[in-house]
């Protein structure tokens, strides 16, 4: 039987991507603010409905470079429900995290949590809009803006993703986005600052560059963040697709909840009007009432050859680097601790066909029905 993956990225037309790189072997340029590059940049900020964004190579480097931008020091309080790359980010910066718990629906940063954690030593929060699903965005600023504090939004799951007033990317300092291969728009490795005026986009924008402002001058302690013209050529053609993209994975997620919301055990993402979501994944929860345990039943599809993914499971405040931290116990992060032994993310993509959709429905519906074996 075929395999089938949490993700599987749409690829651009061949034909156009060819015609791309025989511009690039034109010019030659492959690299360092080229045309493709430029041309990129404007178009997603465009697509996003936002101003200012600078491209990076990475989400992670982006990530390292928005918090370093903000010239922070001491405590950043942020969610332990992530993937590693959000904490390994503030470590890489020599910022301590502290972690607060999760909203038991969004599985977003808890706010009345954020403010029992602030400190003398906190100079920023750094929230997840997990899966896409956006933050309390009000709360968090309103507590960052009586406090004093930046705000840095990981927005690696939330392209395209808007609410009442446009796109979730404008609130905060900064909000970051991942343009990896296992996204909803991707230039294969890839990623983007949101930056709030021109100034603080110059600034990014020579962080990336190692701080080279012009040949004879450089300004501060950049590094190499650029995106390539290859990554920028593939990234023009994806845009060019995302609407349908987007609305295929409504499709599947529609399928998954209209098949799956009244298996009892099993807790579905539920949306909220009017924000626009993206479907970048599809957690579920398998509850205390469920027959299988999360485990079981996951490697139940693995021996069905279905691959979907524990995200975000082990907790980023369990793993060895963090849990000496006094916010990584476990009694200080019920939910984020429950939500993770809990959460599976089922393969959610474009191209999933309706009959690996039922495969998957199939399974979960079949193994509903079992006596309990936890
Ligand atoms: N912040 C957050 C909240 C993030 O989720 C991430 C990245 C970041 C920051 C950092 O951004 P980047 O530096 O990555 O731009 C993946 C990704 O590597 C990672 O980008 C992503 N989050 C994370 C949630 O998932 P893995 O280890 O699960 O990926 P992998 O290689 O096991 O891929 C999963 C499945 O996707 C495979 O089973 C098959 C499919 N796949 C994957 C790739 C790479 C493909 O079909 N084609 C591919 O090229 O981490």
């Amino acid at each position: 039987m075929k395999n089938i993956y949490v993700t599987k990225p749409s690829l651009p037309n061949l034909a156009e991507f060819t015609k791309l790189m025989e511009e690039i072997w034109t010019s030659k340029q492959l690299t360092n603010d080229g045309p493709l590059h430029r041309r990129l940049e404007i178009a997603v900020a465009d697509h996003l409905g936002v101003t200012h964004m600078s491209l990076f190579n990475n989400g992670t480097i982006a990530l390292l470079a928005a918090l370093r931008a903000l010239q922070l020091s001491g405590e950043v309080i942020t969610t332990p429900f992530s993937f590693v790359a959000t904490t390994h980010a503030l470590a890489w910066n020599n910022l301590e995290p502290v972690f607060v718990d999760i909203e038991p629906e969004t599985y977003n940063i808890d706010p009345a949590a954020i403010e029992a954690a602030i400190t003398d030593r906190t100079s920023a929060i750094l929230p997840v809009h997990c899966y896409g699903r956006p933050c309390d965005v009000a709360a968090i600023q309103e507590i960052a803006d009586r406090h004093g504090l930046k705000v840095i939004y990981d927005a690696a799951h939330a392209f395209g993703v808007r609410d009442e007033g446009g796109s979730i990317l404008r609130h905060g300092d900064l909000s970051v986005l991942s343009f990896h291969a296992t996204k909803v728009f991707t230039t294969l490795e890839g990623g983007a600052i949101v930056a709030p005026d021109q100034r603080v986009k110059g600034l990014i924008d020579r962080l990336k560059n190692f701080g080279i402002v012009s040949q004879t001058a450089i300004e501060g302690i950049g590094f190499n963040g650029k995106m390539n013209e290859v990554q920028a050529a593939f990234g023009l053609l994806q845009l060019k697709d995302i609407e349908e993209a987007l609305e295929a994975r409504a499709r599947v997620a529609q399928r998954y909840r209209e098949a799956l919301s009244q298996v009892a055990g099993l807790t579905l993402p539920q949306g909220q009007e009017p924000t626009v979501y993206n479907n970048a994944y599809f957690p579920i929860l398998v509850g205390e009432e469920f027959p299988l345990s999360r485990d079981k039943l996951f490697e139940k599809m693995e021996a069905a050859d279905i691959f979907p993914r524990r995200y975000f499971y082990p907790l980023i405040s369990n793993i060895s680097a963090y849990a000496d931290l006094p916010s990584a116990q476990r009694d200080r992060l019920p939910v984020a601790n429950r939500v993770a032994e809990q959460v599976l993310c089922l393969p959610i993509y474009p191209d999933l066909a309706t009959d690996d959709i039922n495969r998957i429905v199939d399974i979960l519906t079949e193994a509903s029905s079992h006596a309990a074996n936890r």
